[in-house]
């Protein structure tokens, strides 16, 4: 191989590099792996994709002369390209449970987005960028959404204008990527940004190449997003499917009741990936029966899944502490790395999460030791979502429930007006005592990113979103909360996102059983004036 077809990567091994990985290889490209800072010097393209979290990034680069070496490479101007936090290390400090010193190449410090302003934080999802100078690599980006995922953010002042190439705007304007000679950095993830983000790496990759345009795109803020779901477990014959099920019965109305087969995990998502999902989740639904480190088809099918989708990928199911038959027991921190290091980009927790929010609820503190706040900590809350798998209780009295209550839009079948929502655990199959709005807060409060909100009476039944469930939760909290269940027609998209401040909306079953492609989808969004990502 010659050095031309060589990209340096440093990954101090915080967490999931896995889709840059992938996206170089896809791109025709080897990784050299950095061993040592002679490693950095030696580069001839180097890849900083910088994860988890400020402080302990800069204490390895420290330790290690990393740091050092790197700053050297930079101020000799060699061919560089930092992402996410392998941009913010460049500025001088983080506000990031600190303030922590940073590399201090490019002046200004790294703070925290305000949620007061009615922006949701973590900044989730596909947005625009206006461009500040040129620069090859983003050539005609300004016209398309690229990919975002962070709480913190670099601002632009006087002492560092000369390095911004883009900002974005978020509540504040913020510097969404910066370049000097051959020294690039973005905050958003390439690799994780579909065609458009590609193209950014190619262009990077191959800096006197003609790479060609990306389509048309007409991108102005962030986009509300389109999420393809794959309910996936094992059928009676031990095979991973993808199925789905109408108020979560997976089981086909037959004599043999076997297990609903709408087709192949790896497959599917490809698929979705191309019609323009803007993420694809994939819930291990047997999770909370099986072990999922000893399900390594669900690890495969991650692997397999993020050599050619880039975009986000979730994965839920069985996310917790487990003892195995043998009694070794697993945190749930190493489940959740072994999902990282497989290829996703989140997990979602659904019973583990309802547990942790019970307890915190009942003794006021926080523990800390729940998954829930142990993988949020390690791995930061935009890796943690958590998915509410709610059930509609008709009551004719908010005074008869110690739970959160909304006036339905239309009566229960007994003329109930108002209604709680009662989470369960297990797929549905057990009711707790706690509501939807509750649980909500608590998990935002115990470190959740993001919440997956489902709703059992709706799944499957394509009649529409529970909207007045969406409202109520999305209205409760200031993470992005996904809506879910029971989409049918593109209307119910647009109903849900006119109606509720959910930023984004995923669908099952309208997508297996191909009666509404994603594309169309987006064109009756856009058709009705709501941004999405084309
Ligand atoms: O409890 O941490 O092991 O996580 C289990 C996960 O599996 C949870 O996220 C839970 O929602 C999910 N799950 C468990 N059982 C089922 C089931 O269907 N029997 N699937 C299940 C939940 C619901 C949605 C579905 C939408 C959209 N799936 O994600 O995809 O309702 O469907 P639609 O568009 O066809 O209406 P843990």
């Amino acid at each position: 191989s010659s050095a031309d077809s060589v990209v340096t990567l440093l990954d101090y091994g915080a967490g999931n590099v896995r889709s840059v990985r992938n996206a170089i290889k896809f791109l025709g490209f080897e990784i050299k792996d950095v061993q040592t800072p002679e490693d950095i010097l030696n580069a001839s393209r180097l890849v900083f994709p910088g994860v988890g979290a400020f402080a302990p990034a800069m204490e390895v680069l420290s330790k290690t002369g990393m740091g050092e070496a790197l700053c050297s490479y930079i101020e000799k101007d060699r061919p560089f390209l930092g992402i996410c936090l392998g941009l913010q290390l460049l500025f001088e400090s983080s506000e990031e449970n600190g303030p922590i010193k940073g590399l201090g190449l490019i002046p200004g410090t790294v703070g925290r987005f305000d949620s007061s302003n009615g922006f949701r934080v973590p900044h989730i999802g596909w947005n625009a960028l206006q461009i500040a100078k040129e620069s090859e690599i983003l050539d005609d980006v300004g016209n398309h959404h690229v990919y975002f995922v962070h709480s913190y953010r670099a601002m632009p002042s006087d002492d560092n204008k000369e390095w911004i190439s883009s900002t974005c705007d978020y509540g504040d304007k913020f510097i969404a990527s910066i370049k000097r000679g051959n020294v690039h950095a973005v905050q958003f993830h390439p690799e994780k940004s579909g065609d458009v983000g590609l193209s950014i790496l190619r262009r990077f990759l191959y800096p006197k190449s003609n790479v060609a345009k990306t389509g048309e795109g007409k991108a102005s803020k962030l986009a509300k997003r389109v999420i393809a779901c794959l309910d996936v477990r094992a059928n009676d014959n031990g095979d991973l499917v993808v199925t789905k099920g109408d108020q979560y019965d997976v089981r086909e109305n037959t004599k043999e009741n076997e297990v609903r087969n709408l087709g192949k995990p790896v497959e599917l998502a490809e698929q979705y990936y191309k019609d323009g999902a803007d993420e694809v989740s994939f819930l291990n639904i047997t999770g909370f029966r099986d072990f999922p480190l000893g399900d390594l088809p669900m690890l495969q099918v991650l692997r397999y899944t993020s050599e050619n989708v880039f975009v986000p990928l979730t994965v839920g199911g069985g996310i917790r502490d487990f003892t195995d038959s043998q009694g070794r027991h697993y945190s749930s921190l190493e489940v959740a790395a072994e999902y990282f290091r497989s290829g996703a980009d989140k997990i979602s927790i659904g019973s583990d999460a309802v547990y942790a929010a019970e307890e915190y609820l009942r003794t006021g503190v926080k523990t800390g030791k729940t998954s829930l706040e142990q993988i949020s900590r390690v791995y930061g809350n935009q890796a943690v979502v958590v998915s509410i798998d709610p059930r509609r209780v008709y009551i004719n009295n908010p005074k008869d429930v110690q739970f959160q209550t909304i006036k339905v839009s239309s009566p229960g079948p007994n003329g109930e007006e108002y209604a709680w929502y009662q989470c369960t655990v297990n797929g549905g199959r057990e009711g707790r005592p706690i509501g939807a709005y509750e649980l909500a807060k608590a998990v935002e409060e115990l470190g959740a990113g993001e919440i997956l909100l489902n709703c059992i009476d709706c799944d499957g039944q394509g009649k529409g979103f529970d909207v007045d469930l969406i409202k109520f939760i999305s209205d409760a909290v200031s993470i992005p909360v996904i809506a879910s269940s029971g989409a049918g027609v593109p209307e119910h998209f647009s109903d849900v996102f006119t109606k509720t401040n959910a930023s984004a909306a995923l669908a099952a079953g309208i997508f297996h059983r191909k009666e509404v492609p994603i594309q169309t989808v987006k064109e009756h969004l856009l058709k009705e004036g709501i941004e999405v990502r084309i």
